[in-house]
């Protein structure tokens, strides 16, 4: 095995780019202060510089509490790639951004400018406009670029981002700054070539096809190199890595760490979503995903790290809404063409003023809670999850038979913290429960102590208790994490009373293990 060949800081020369960076500084602005992980997904205002936050509180991706309120769309205008990675099949989307599996309409620019400013002129949350795909931004630049430049003209509250392998970035970095693209992702699997070599068999780069270690050696230097150039030009970047059990797991921690010293913002591990009909290689030899389980202890490992994004859906190249849902149907050519577009800027700006307002008494909430959870004595060392439903901003207010994701929360005496989402089939269908459904559903959040919910039948209620998951009703409307910390003290007070007996689920378990025992008894279950 060869050895392993870090890019180091300000030690890129081959590959013909200039840098001119501060990174004695660690790079990104806001990770300045000595030894602070700041600039989390989950931080607010206090925690980053009036400037960050100015680009990070309504972009939904960049801030985890800005995905409850604020909305993103894509535009699938870059249809060729320049590498292939193995766990894609170029019929569907770039899946470093997205689902494999699904298949966006291309548009021209001019098509995708129309598009923005529709879906902008209906939802006026609506605040970043992203390229995604369906191949890499950054190998169609042309397209991606006259893209951005129009839309600046015609919507110029819409943040800009985009999306990469980085490959070409190094080359962009300029184009990126001239049209303000605010956030770009790169995907980074690897940084190590000799793991790398499993994940890519080949790269497109100055003009020949290169395969094996070289590609991969130049894949990565390439990702380094950019990285470093977009934090030096105070471009926020957030790094996906795709998460293939028994390729790069572990090695993910090593990724983790090399990003952060390059001044990524945020480090998104996202879980390969590999099926045979996909047609991938990973797809076609078997090589699985990992569990919600085995996600959860790699993005644990990670943590004092690079800041975490958890809340990614890996949504499609076309998408448009709040992450996890998906609105692009309302939007196609022919529809747009019905619809009388009024592009108001003071309307988009009255609308998201008061959903500052929103947020701000959601914030203030969650901090009346965990006072009240400071504050009180019993059981005080205990750790849970909590599965919630809700449709959006922030709230419990979903029907259990309505889920088709519940968003999972760890609370505990000082946090209740987005951790992540689990997708489950609807158990409603149209005034009936799919008794066939509901296991699926329950086994789903099964390592979780409660579930919240606006409404509850009483057969998926008497399913859940049986399966040891308390399912409750009474927050109907309130702030999420103002609700799993008034359940948690509840359980906390009915646990100390000896009303009830409190037991390790899944996710208690697992915190207990060794990492490596982790990865290895969640693989033996899955
Ligand atoms: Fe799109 Fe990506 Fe920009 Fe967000 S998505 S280009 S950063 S606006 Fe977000 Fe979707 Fe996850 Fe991407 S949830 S797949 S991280
Ligand atoms: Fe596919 Fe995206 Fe990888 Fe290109 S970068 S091969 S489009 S997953």
């Amino acid at each position: 095995m060869q050895a392993t060949t870090y890019v180091g800081i300000g030690q890129i020369k081959s590959l013909g780019a200039k840098l001119e960076l501060p990174l004695t500084s660690g790079g990104c602005e806001t990770q300045g202060s000595e030894g602070k992980a700041s600039c989390g997904s989950s931080d607010g205002p206090a925690d980053m510089s009036p400037e960050i936050w100015e680009k990070v509180k309504n972009h939904p991706c960049y801030s985890e509490e800005a995905h409850h309120h604020y909305a993103r769309m894509h535009v699938a205008v870059a249809p060729a790639c320049n590498i292939q990675c193995n766990y894609c099949n170029r019929k569907y989307d770039c899946s470093n951004e997205s689902r494999p599996g699904v298949v966006s309409q291309k548009l021209t620019p001019d098509q995708a400018v129309k598009k923005v400013v529709a879906v902008a002129s209906e939802i006026p949350q609506m605040t970043v406009l992203g390229i995604a795909g369906p191949g890499d931004a950054l190998a169609s630049p042309q397209k991606t670029f006259d893209t951005f430049r129009m839309l600046q003209e015609q919507a110029p509250d819409i943040k800009l981002c985009l999306s990469t392998n980085g490959l070409a970035l190094p080359d962009m970095v300029d184009e990126i700054c001239k049209y303000n693209v605010d956030h770009v992702t790169i995907t980074i699997n690897m940084v190590d070539p000799a793991i790398g070599e499993k994940i890519y068999p080949w790269i497109f780069w100055n003009h020949k096809r290169i395969t094996g270690y070289e590609a991969s050696r130049i894949l990565h230097e390439r990702q380094m190199l950019g990285l470093e150039m977009l934090t030096a030009r105070g471009v926020l970047t957030k790094v996906n890595s795709v998460l293939i059990p028994g390729v790069n797991d572990k090695h993910l921690i090593d990724v983790n760490r090399e990003v952060k010293k390059r001044g990524a913002f945020l480090h998104n591990i996202m879980p390969l979503i590999s099926e045979a009909e996909h047609g991938t290689v990973f797809g076609l030899t078997g090589q699985r995903g990992p569990t919600a389980a085995e996600l959860k202890a790699v993005q644990d490992a990670c943590m004092g790290g690079a800041n975490l994004m958890r809340h990614c859906r890996q949504c499609r190249a076309d998408a448009v809404g709040l992450l996890g849902e998906d609105r692009s149907d309302e939007f196609t050519p022919e529809k747009i063409e019905q619809m009388e577009v009024v592009y108001d800027l003071d309307r988009r700006r009255a609308y998201q003023d008061q959903v500052e307002i929103e947020r701000q008494a959601q914030q203030a909430a969650k901090q009346e809670a965990l006072a009240a959870a400071a504050a009180m004595a019993a059981v005080s060392d205990l750790k849970v999850l909590v599965a919630v439903a809700t449709k959006g901003g922030g709230r419990v207010n979903e029907h259990f038979g309505h889920v088709t994701e519940f968003q999972i929360f760890e609370v505990s005496t000082t946090q209740a913290l987005f951790v992540g989402h689990r997708r489950v089939d609807q158990y409603c269908q149209g005034g009936f429960g799919d008794d066939e459904q509901l296991p699926s559903v329950v086994r789903a959040i099964n390592d979780c102590h409660a579930v919240l919910v606006a409404k509850i039948g009483a057969c998926p209620k008497d399913e859940l208790i049986q399966a040891g998951i308390e399912p409750v009703d009474q927050y109907v409307g309130e702030f999420i994490e103002k609700a799993a910390l008034d359940w948690f003290n509840d359980y906390r007070a009915r646990i100390a009373s000896g009303a009830v007996v409190h037991q390790n689920r899944g996710d208690a378990q697992i915190r207990q293990g060794a990492f490596t025992t982790v990865l290895a008894s969640a693989a033996k279950a899955a």
